[in-house]
């Protein structure tokens, strides 16, 4: 666990915003209780009216866990800050200083949140942070910055399990069974990611929903943060170094090669180096049909370019004309077992609804494609795609509860909760109790970290038991 791509150390004081170093003395005197919440305050184009609430637990055990606060780390602060804001007075040296001494440099916050994996609509709480030591009413939202980081992971998870969804009603409508439907969408995203971490974080959150990956960092994180022994999968495919180093007039052999190299089993093959249409009908099918037919295993074709909805709607339609179809329980037409496809080029959730629509437009089941994603699935997105904001409803100042909130003129939608949240369930249907008025024993809200402690650990089990799509449950309910 010591040599993966998480291991290096960080302090936290150095992980917020710069004004927040600032800010221990713009509170109103005698504040000894600061109670903050985060939520997804609505959703844009790219976003979606429910969130796939996930990766808190990898901040937690990453940044917030144990005695965070050393000598040394305070230390680094001082240098830095002093160099940073060229004084040294800004920096709340005497607030850390206390964390270390009567904390044991354990931070003396309460986290509450929901679930991980649990689907909530938006506008509701989905995390709160408060103060457990009066003296340190400035430390929870010193930490905003880096728990609103969790913006990412819960992004990339509700995306991918809204394309889970969108794949799920497709097969429903024409195919046998939703057997497929955890390898239908491969993530492609690793090296379109703007780092390691993100790609770890982000890989995992797609995981929640499915199990093919081939970003390996995803897997590794899964591992250390959620517990998954293995929570993704591969199997042997082509780039198109390994067929174009061949030559053009080869393609045929690179072809062959990944057949008997790999006799058994899935492999993918990219088959757009030169021209598709080509090494669909002439070396797929014509030249090469037998051994792919005597194949113990299946051949996935990997068209890579062209309008996505286009391309596999053409590629189908060879490869039917030369394997031939057979047609399921639905009436819609399937390759033999030999043969599918896999797009992995420009594939999004909105892409990804018009290749499934052409498909059954044109009596193809939804069995026949599988699909890879990159950028869309990990790097296209941002915290105001979900609107994601972490704001202050509460606070003690002089020993009396105020309700704290935002109003802005010039914009409504930002307007805050005010005073003590909890989250609960009314005739079926997800509230958030404002101002004190819930009741703290139908919160569904769990205190997941508390004084340097962490007080629930998810399996990802739990996470993907959690995160599942209503077409799921109800087709394991069938069997
Ligand atoms: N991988 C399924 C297994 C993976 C890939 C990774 C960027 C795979 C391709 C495939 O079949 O074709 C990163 C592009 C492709």
């Amino acid at each position: 666990m010591d040599n993966c791509c998480f291991d290096e150390g960080s302090n936290i004081i150095l992980l917020s915003d710069s004004y927040k170093v600032s800010h221990h003395r713009q509170y109103p005197p005698n504040t000894t209780l600061v109670y903050s919440y985060f939520e997804s305050r609505g959703h844009q184009k790219r976003g979606f009216p429910e969130t796939c609430f996930f990766g808190l637990q990898y901040l937690i055990k990453k940044y917030l866990l144990g005695p965070v606060v050393t000598e040394a780390k305070i230390a680094e602060a001082r240098e830095v800050f002093k160099l940073h804001f060229g004084n040294d007075s800004l920096f709340n040296e005497e607030g850390w200083t206390y964390i270390l001494k009567e904390h044991d440099g354990h931070l003396p916050v309460r986290i509450k949140a929901v679930p991980e994996g649990s689907v909530i609509p938006e506008k509701n709480v989905l995390i709160t942070v408060e103060n457990t030591d009066p003296k340190c009413f400035w430390l929870t939202n010193y930490l905003e910055t880096l728990l609103v980081q969790v913006w990412y992971p819960m992004t990339v998870c509700t995306n991918s399990r809204a394309q889970k969804k969108l794949i799920a009603q497709y097969l429903l409508d024409t195919s046998d069974n939703l057997d497929g439907l955890s390898f239908k969408l491969h993530d492609f995203g690793f090296r379109g990611s703007s780092s390691v971490e993100s790609s770890g974080i982000g890989g995992c959150a797609h995981l929640v929903n499915f199990r093919g990956t081939d970003t390996i960092s995803g897997v590794v994180c899964a591992r250390k943060y959620y517990g998954a022994e293995m929570a993704g999968f591969s199997i042997p495919a082509a780039e198109h170094s390994t067929i174009t180093s061949w030559g053009r007039e080869n393609e045929a052999d690179a072809f062959r090669n990944m057949l008997t190299q790999f006799p058994s089993g899935i492999v993918a093959v990219v088959s757009d180096s030169y021209d598709v249409w080509h090494a669909c009908e002439d070396l797929w099918g014509d030249q090469l049909k037998s051994q792919i037919e005597k194949r113990d295993g299946t051949l996935v074709i990997r068209p890579d370019s062209g309008v996505p909805h286009e391309v596999v709607i053409k590629v189908l339609e060879i490869l039917g004309k030369c394997f031939g179809t057979t047609l399921n329980s639905k009436g819609y037409r399937l390759l033999p077992p030999c043969v599918r496809i896999i797009q992995g080029d420009g594939i999004s959730f909105d892409s990804l609804g018009e290749i499934l629509q052409a498909m059954k437009e044109a009596k193809w089941s939804a069995d026949n494609v599988g699909y890879g994603s990159g950028g869309a699935l990990l790097q296209r997105m941002d915290r105001d795609t979900q609107k994601c904001a972490f704001k202050c409803s509460y606070a003690i100042i002089n020993g009396r509860g105020v309700d704290v909130f935002k109003d802005p003129v010039t914009d409504a939608g930002k307007r805050s909760k005010k005073g003590q949240l909890t989250l609960e369930v009314k005739d079926g249907q997800f509230v958030t109790m404002t101002g004190g008025t819930g009741d703290p024993k139908n919160d569904i809200l769990v205190t997941v970290f508390e004084n340097g402690k962490l007080l629930k650990d998810y399996s990802f089990n739990e996470v993907r038991a959690n995160a599942e799509i209503h077409l799921v449950r109800k087709a394991n309910e069938a069997k």
